[in-house]
């Protein structure tokens, strides 16, 4: 199960996963986008709608699934979002509150509904989205990054509390990645979004997605805890070596 599979690393999970024979749960909000995934790659896709921030959809709709899609082996804990770059004495509560509630408490519903019964199989890996942006705060990134150092410790919280299974728990945490999430934190400001990624070659989901298979991929007994990936040129959330 992927969620947010409508975009950028979601996507390309979704994508890679299918490609290395698992068939996938793509969650999202955006009907079009899913329908348009289920007909590209029929029975080994199955879409899902419903927001990560809405508990009882959320749980309803795991709850309703089909028998044949009911044992969730791998969740990829991925739908998530910035909103603003703003320092934190002037922050929008409207943004902080959709970052909140959908980065820690979507991941978190989503991490409740579905564990459960991994643990009662004793079978099952779950693979969060963090960021780099959560190892240390940079300029006005304040909330977001905040949200995603919640992040880390909410997998190493479920790490510990799952030593006992044979489930794993993955944290990757990317850096500048080129996807939609600019153009969603700058209110769709695509000029904006595109200074993001100017004189760095950024990292594509696919790159993410590619260590997000590695990591279900590797022997049984081997646990890939943490992965910061970054872009060459790029060397923690706030140093970014740029061409000019
Ligand atoms: P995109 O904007 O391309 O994709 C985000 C996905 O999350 C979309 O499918 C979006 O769906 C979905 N989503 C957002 N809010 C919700 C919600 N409430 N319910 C369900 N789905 C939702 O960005 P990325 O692919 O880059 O982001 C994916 C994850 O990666 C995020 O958690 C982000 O924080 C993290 N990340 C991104 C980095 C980057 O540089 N791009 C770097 C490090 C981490 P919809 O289209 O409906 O909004
Ligand atoms: C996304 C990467 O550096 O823009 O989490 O916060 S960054």
């Amino acid at each position: 199960m992927v969620t947010g599979a409508t975009s950028g690393i979601g996507e390309a999970c979704a994508r890679q996963f299918i490609n290395a024979g698992y068939r996938v749960i793509a969650t999202g909000r955006n009907v079009t986008k899913l329908n348009l995934l289920k007909e590209e790659f029929g029975s080994d896709l199955l879409p899902l709608v419903f927001d990560v921030r809405d508990r009882e959809i959320a749980e309803a709709s795991v709850k309703a699934l089909p028998a044949e899609w009911s044992e969730i082996d791998i969740l990829i804990n991925n739908a998530g979002l910035a909103l603003g770059l703003d320092p934190e004495y002037q922050g929008d509560y409207t943004d902080w509150e959709t970052m909140i509630d959908t980065n820690i408490k979507g991941l978190l519903t989503m991490t409740r509904v579905v564990v459960p019964g991994m643990v009662e199989r004793n079978r099952g890996h779950v693979i969060n989205i963090g960021s780099v942006a959560g190892d240390a705060a940079y300029a006005n990134g304040n909330v977001y990054c905040a949200t995603k150092a919640a992040v880390k410790s909410i997998t190493d919280g479920l790490r510990i509390d799952v030593a006992h299974t044979a489930l794993r728990v993955t944290l990757l945490k990317p850096g500048l990645v080129e996807t939609n999430f600019s153009n969603v934190r700058f209110h769709g400001d695509d000029r904006r979004a595109d200074n993001v990624y100017k004189g760095i070659t950024p990292l594509t989901g696919d790159d993410i997605a590619n260590a997000a298979l590695y990591a279900a991929q590797a022997p049984k007994h081997v646990q890939i805890a943490e992965m910061l990936i970054l872009a060459t040129h790029q060397a923690n959330g706030s140093t970014i070596v740029r061409k000019s």
